[in-house]
């Protein structure tokens, strides 16, 4: 066995000293403010933490987790250079086993997302209406939201067409409430207890475990086509919604109906809406298929990306107000039931605050996903209603974080922590952190002076309205309004441009195409052909199918609701990507100038050339983003050539921004590429004698979005 003492890491005699890591002790940076632990709690509120306690990364020297500095984690402790390891290594031991523990179960469902943190500033058009304080004019909220998709494991894809999570924590000065929101206003269901139904049919079939993040297939259309609450829902899933262009571009819904509470005690029944202010965007769906592929992570890095330079998004948050009624019905929609929604024309949207997104999240397992939302987080002057699936959320939203972030202390992690002082007298259990004192965890007690004390509506306990109830019988079943699954289908479809139902019936014809059995697809067809005999007979055309006729008279022609369309607006371009191909022999100055103007509209400038590092010619030096390899057309949302040869791989790319509706702009000899693919003349292809004049009416046609009609 060796006799040489220890090597101290970096000292003279070590074989392999590291050669770029530091050896020196540093000060560890500071946590960012919004990082800040917020301060243990006690029985009786008294702070027992200094500022660094339970930091994440505390001194300057490696140790164990007891705290022992180490001097070597690069070689386990052997019997002799060449022996057998042996069993007392404790910094073996502890490494690995807390390496083999470093997975927690994913969400059951919304396991893929993203999140980042922001603040939430309140107009005061609220007030009116609900006595919660974050709603007082001016008031400004920390929140932390968490976009996600449905289906997918955690390491699936984000383009794929799905439902999208909106979940929003506003850490108030009353309290936390959890807005717990999908990106469709419709729900699949009606009474939660059919959760588990639509969850299993969708996942991935359970003898193979695919496909994976889809609903294209059998046991998906199995349930919603014998399942004709889902038809709504699905609807919305099938059109461009079910694939959006990013996070930053999507509406949020609070789904269910809430009943608010004011000063004056008088209650409301409300819908939330989140608007996003660079407007509600989608892909397209082949463009959404080689995203998958080539940047999986897509939505995440577009967040971050995002919010990393600067370009904060932002949402308005809104409320439909409606008359808290004994029937908590509006213009003949049944407001319990969350398979309905109230068009914007019935019951206009008010602002009530606006959201911005303005940090990424430190460490993502600490904080996008450990955090855990609940519909029962409520402030006072918001509660419930009777709404059969957000009452089934209240139960489950508690029930899976103790097996997902292992015990009943999950409020304790930072991310969790509550803003507002928390006193709860619940003690023990797993992964308890806090350190309480006293020892009366009880209610009445003398031994702690009685404490802690309650509180009245007059200090702000949250007191739940005293809404009466009716006579009832007990019954397992659900009220006549909750029978009507087709009329708001109708209503989304109608409200649809013709380039949007385009969509829908090439999404149902790809979808059902994926099936295998038969009578899935004509029970299928028949939920359609209720929704628009003209939808059902284009996606029957596709299957090779005949098209049934409907089963469910048309009774009224739905009034269109214009708020449902995507198309025919101009939106802020802000964070828009501009790829822009150049070469040795381009403009360089041109593309200088270009590049200048976009960065200056707050947009992303990347410049594509045949080869890394830069393109250098008269001087002038472009640094190069993206070589011909590297680049995908899914990247960018409008592209300027600057006078390139032709590339097989900018066949590539020009053909598929010009299929997928993205503005093109060439400028002096690159018109010469355009002419080659035949693209002159093509709607939403500019050229000009400069780049500034060209980018200018590429500009214009981004803020459309796409060029509508080549789609
Ligand atoms: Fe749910 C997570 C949204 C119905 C049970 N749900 C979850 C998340 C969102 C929603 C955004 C992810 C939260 C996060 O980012 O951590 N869920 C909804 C909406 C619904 C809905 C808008 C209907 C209007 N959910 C619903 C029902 C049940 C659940 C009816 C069960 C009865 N949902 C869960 C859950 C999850 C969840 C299993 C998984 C992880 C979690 O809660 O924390 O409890």
């Amino acid at each position: 066995m060796s006799k040489k003492s220890p090597p101290i890491s970096g000292a003279p005699g070590q074989a392999t000293p590291p050669l770029e890591e530091p050896v020196k002790p540093r000060i560890p940076l500071p946590p960012k403010a919004d990082q800040r632990s917020p301060q243990l709690r006690t029985a009786t509120a008294e702070v027992v933490d200094g500022p660094d306690y339970a930091r994440g990364q505390q001194g300057e020297y490696l140790t164990t987790a007891q705290g022992a500095r180490l001097y070597d984690t690069d070689h386990s402790l052997k019997a002799g250079e060449r022996g057998p390891t042996l069993l007392q290594d404790h910094h073996l031991r502890e490494k690995i086993t807390h390496f083999d523990h470093e997975r927690i179960p994913e969400r059951v469902v919304h396991a893929r997302g993203a999140g980042a943190h922001g603040v939430f500033r309140a107009f005061g058009a609220a007030e009116k209406v609900t006595k919660a304080g974050f709603l007082r004019r001016g008031v400004e909220t920390p929140v932390f939201v968490r976009f996600s998709t449905v289906l997918g494991s955690r390491g699936s894809a984000d383009a794929v067409r799905d439902t999208r999570g909106f979940a929003t924590k506003f850490y108030t000065a009353e309290g936390t409430f959890d807005l717990v929101g999908n990106n469709i206003p419709v729900f699949f269901i009606q009474d939660g207890i059919k959760f588990p139904d639509i969850i299993h049919a969708a996942k991935p079939h359970p003898d193979r475990e695919i496909p994976q993040a889809q609903s294209a297939h059998d046991t998906f259309w199995d349930f919603v086509s014998l399942h004709t609450e889902a038809t709504a829902h699905t609807l919305w899933n099938m059109s461009d919604r079910g694939i959006p262009r990013s996070y930053r571009m999507m509406e949020g819904f609070g789904v269910h109906t809430f009943r608010l509470l004011n000063d004056d005690g008088e209650t409301s029944l409300v819908k939330f809406h989140w608007k996003p202010r660079l407007g509600v965007h989608s892909v397209v769906w082949e463009e959404a298929q080689l995203i998958n592929g080539f940047d999986p992570d897509f939505h995440r890095r577009d967040l971050a990306d995002a919010i990393e330079a600067g370009a904060y998004p932002e949402w308005e948050l809104g409320i439909q107000i409606f008359p808290d009624t004994p029937e908590q019905m509006f213009e003949g929609i049944d407001l319990l039931d969350p398979t309905k929604f109230v068009p914007e024309e019935l019951a206009p949207v008010q602002p009530i605050g606006v959201m911005t997104l303005n940090a990424n999240p430190t460490n993502f397992f600490a904080e996008t996903e450990q955090i855990a939302f609940h519909p029962g987080h409520l402030v006072p002057g918001i509660d419930v209603t009777d709404d059969p699936l957000l009452q089934a959320r209240l139960f489950s939203y508690l029930d899976t974080q103790i097996s997902r972030l292992g015990g009943p202390n999950f409020g304790q992690i930072p991310i969790n922590r509550p803003h507002a002082p928390v006193n709860d007298m619940f003690r023990d259990g797993m992964h308890q952190s806090a350190v309480h004192s006293g020892v009366a965890p009880y209610k009445p007690n003398s031994l702690d002076g009685g404490c802690p004390f309650m509180a009245g509506a007059e200090v702000g306990a949250f007191v739940e309205v005293p809404v009466a109830l009716e006579a009832a019988t007990k019954l397992r079943g659900a009220p006549a309004t909750f029978d009507d699954h087709y009329s708001q289908a109708r209503l989304f479809y109608s409200s649809l441009t013709v380039i949007e139902q385009d969509h829908v019936a090439q999404a149902y014809t790809f979808e059902l195409g994926k099936c295998y059995e038969q009578t899935i697809k004509e029970r299928a067809l028949g939920v359609i052909a209720n929704i628009d005999p003209d939808l059902c007979a284009r996606v029957a055309a596709g299957l090779g199918l005949p098209a049934p006729q409907p089963s469910v008279p048309f009774d009224n022609a739905p009034m269109p609701s214009s708020a449902l369309s995507q198309i025919g607006a101009q939106w802020p371009v802000t964070g828009r990507v501009i790829g822009i191909v150049a070469d040795e022999n381009s403009d360089l100055a041109a593309v200088t100038a270009a590049v200048s103007a976009i960065a200056a509209d707050a947009m992303v400038p990347l410049v594509i050339g045949p080869h890394g590092g830069e393109l250098v010619s008269d001087s002038v030096v472009v640094p190069v983003s993206r070589t011909f390899d590297t680049a995908r057309s899914i990247e960018f949302d409008a592209l300027l050539l600057a006078g390139v040869p032709a590339d097989p791989r900018l066949d590539i790319l020009l053909s598929e921004m010009f299929r997928h509706g993205k503005a093109i702009g060439a400028w002096n000899d690159a018109t010469e590429l355009l002419e080659t693919a035949e693209l002159t003349a093509a709607d939403g292809v500019v050229t000009g004698e400069d780049s500034v004049s060209v980018l200018e009416q590429v500009v214009t046609l981004l803020k459309s979005h796409r060029v509508w009609s080549r789609l």
